[in-house]
């Protein structure tokens, strides 16, 4: 922690605390507590100085700031969370940092991004009012293993705004909608690896909270979370959420979220299309689930086809499930 997020700690009390008692208990001057003081006033927070009384912390921003989502974490998985208000793509950045060698549980994250990807060179509108973020993880798997890596991500996220209680599911395989049938949040998930060890994986995520005043013509994406819900409350659930999943599928395999996977699949039971990446139709029929390894289940003629990889369409929206 820095002298700053100290000082930040120190002032998360209910009441006052004088500029001269924080100075002893951190350590360093009064003159230090001040400058620390108005450098978190420049990034939002409200701290009235009342003579006679000290420092009292009234209001806490909510633009996605690294040390109010690390404030709220309850998982230790996560740390160091840094970032600042925009960049061009978190993923990038926690990239860099893992190449750098960062340790495992890193997350970037940033208010908006100015080269939010998605998969396969798709862009991800990235205005400011959702959460961007990014987490680095160092996990002993087998590459053969991390596919089912973005499904547990996917449903540590819905299981994390369900905490807040916001109701989501998932779109097989790592696409987060709402119940009003949107894009609520999408997972990019990269990774480097040799042929026997992952070296690093960074799984990405983009969120809407707030419904951009200028969306993107035509794009069919979900937000306007609860009023009141802040990106920062966001971000810090979905990353709680992650930590959950993510243990258990490194510790289990993907075998012990399937059921939990199942239960939030929003297209289970309904007739569907999935084409491969250059758009060439690999399956037709009803998802009845996935297996073991995240594979979808479709169901044509009494034959169940396994699908690893693909984009699900819906043939018939009249028996999809609503999350
Ligand atoms: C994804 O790709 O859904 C993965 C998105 C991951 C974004 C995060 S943000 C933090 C980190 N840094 C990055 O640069 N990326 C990650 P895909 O399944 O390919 O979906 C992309 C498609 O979703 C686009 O082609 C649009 O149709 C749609 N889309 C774009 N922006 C969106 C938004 N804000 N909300 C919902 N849908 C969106």
């Amino acid at each position: 922690m820095s002298r700053r997020d100290d000082v930040l700690a120190a002032l998360r009390v209910d009441g006052p605390v004088s500029g001269e008692t924080l100075a002893r208990r951190l350590g360093v001057s009064r003159a230090a507590v001040a400058k620390h003081v108005n450098a978190l006033r420049d990034l939002g927070y409200v701290i009235d100085a009342e003579a006679g009384s000290g420092y009292w912390l009234r209001e806490v921003p909510d633009a996605l700031i690294p040390e109010e989502v690390a404030a709220r974490l309850m998982s230790d998985r996560w740390g160091p969370v840094t970032g600042s208000g925009e960049t061009g793509s978190t993923n990038e950045d926690c990239k860099r940092l893992a190449r750098e060698g960062a340790p495992d549980g890193t997350v970037v994250i940033a208010s908006r991004q100015t080269a939010g990807r998605g998969r396969l060179g798709r862009v991800w509108d990235s205005p400011e009012g959702g959460v961007y973020l990014s987490a680095l993880v160092r996990p002993a798997l087998l590459p053969a293993q991390a596919p089912p890596m973005a499904l547990s991500v996917a449903l540590g996220i819905v299981e994390g705004l369900g905490a807040l209680g916001i109701d989501a599911g998932v779109k097989w395989p790592n696409d987060v909608w709402t119940s009003d049938g949107g894009k609520l949040a999408g997972v990019l998930v990269e990774m480097s690896a040799e042929t026997d060890r992952v070296e690093w994986i960074v799984v990405g995520v983009g969120l809407n909270v707030a419904r951009p005043k200028n969306p993107t013509e035509g794009a069919a994406y979900s937000s306007d979370l609860r009023p009141g819900t802040t990106p920062t409350e966001v971000a810090a659930a979905v990353l709680d959420g992650m930590s959950r999943a993510i243990a258990r599928f490194e510790a289990e395999g993907f075998a012990a979220l399937r059921e939990a996977y199942e239960r939030v699949l929003v297209i289970a039971r309904a007739d569907v299309k999935v084409s491969d990446m250059h758009g060439r139709v690999v399956a037709v029929g009803k998802v009845v689930g996935v297996d073991d390894f995240g594979r979808l289940l479709v169901e044509r003629d009494g034959e169940t086809l396994r699908v690893a990889a693909g984009e699900v369409t819906l043939r018939d929206d009249s028996d999809r499930r609503r999350p």
